[in-house]
């Protein structure tokens, strides 16, 4: 739907497909509402084991928070992902660093960073926001948290990840993230219609120990809004941070944007800083609440995978500029 057919939609509360009612707006306005199509949208090809097992919680009555949170897990158990849990590059010093974060259709969120030795991050983040009152754990403090909450201390570190690593170390070229990608956001619709969302890396690879990057922070990497529509990020995570780009990308389908045109209206403010041509990568997803999604991505191009009604596809976007 074009950003002008939902304003139009949202002013006359025009007829709705089938699985679709017409609920209220945050600007009072009549909006649809997508009802018992659950939709699952990721970044990057691994998004497709995601998806999947995302879809099978779905399945089993999980809602959207129990689904983001199983797409997640999924990319971080796998060792051959280079930018995820286990297997995940390190930063410059040989230590495999994590952040994650999730946020449900309450508003209530979680949120770790640079954890290290605990293989699910997301988890961890799940556990903050439901058991602690905080939002945020970070390094020392968010493993004997974690510990503390029965995860197992693991060396993400695995024989492949050290041995590239060791490679970097002899020039300690600089490694943008755009080269070692993947990290992945997971927005997830349930069949109530509720929205929730997942993120999770290990960041830059090589990066200065410490470093902390866009995912774990909430409106950054990540924002969930269950009136309007929920964004997650991947590439440049500095960049993400200074636009707060999540966040501006649901603000910006509240305001009516489509969420493709959001994604890249999102991404047209960091053009616009780097003086029309940046030479990073970022790339946005959008799910919003009457079940259209987006994505756009800044340069080169970036793959998001969509499960719904019985699909699960990889689709590729070409970069802005
Ligand atoms: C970061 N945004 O730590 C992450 C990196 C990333 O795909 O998304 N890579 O900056």
């Amino acid at each position: 739907m074009k950003r002008r057919d939902f304003i139009k939609t949202s002013a006359i509360g025009a007829i709705a497909p089938a699985s679709v009612f017409v609920g209220c707006s945050p600007m009072g306005t009549k909006m649809n509402i997508n009802k018992n199509n659950p939709i699952i949208l990721s970044t990057w090809s691994h998004g497709i084991p995601a998806n999947e097992a995302a879809r099978e919680v779905l399945e089993k009555n999980g809602n959207a928070m129990d689904a983001a949170e199983a797409g997640a897990r999924n990319s971080e158990e796998d060792p051959l992902n280079t930018s995820v849990g286990l297997g995940g590059l390190p930063d410059e010093k040989g230590h495999v660093t994590l952040d994650s974060c999730v946020m449900d259709h309450t508003g209530n969120c979680g949120s770790v960073a640079f954890l290290q030795n605990i293989k699910h991050p997301v988890s961890v983040a799940r556990k903050v926001m439901e058991e602690t009152k905080h939002v945020m754990l970070v390094g020392e403090g968010a493993r004997e948290f974690a510990i503390s909450k029965g995860f197992q201390e693991i060396d993400l570190l695995t024989e492949s990840s050290k041995k590239e690593w060791e490679k970097w170390k002899i020039n300690q070229r600089e490694v943008t993230p755009h080269e070692t990608h993947d990290t992945i956001s997971v927005l997830v619709q349930d069949k109530n219609s509720d929205l929730a969302g997942a993120c999770t890396t290990s960041g830059w690879a090589y990066k200065l120990h410490g470093r902390v990057g866009d995912s774990p922070l909430i409106g950054a990497g990540l924002f969930v809004d269950n009136e309007v529509g929920s964004a997650a990020a991947t590439g440049l995570g500095e960049e993400v941070i200074k636009t707060t780009g999540s966040f501006l990308v649901v603000e910006l389908m509240r305001q009516g944007y489509e969420p493709t045109e959001a994604c890249e209206e999102a991404l047209n403010r960091v053009i616009k800083a780097h003086n029309g041509n940046p030479d990073f990568q970022i790339g946005y997803i959008a799910l919003r609440k009457d079940g259209e999604i987006g994505a756009a991505c800044l340069k080169w191009e970036f793959d998001y995978a969509l499960a719904k009604a019985g699909t699960n596809k990889l689709h590729k976007v070409k970069g802005m500029i």
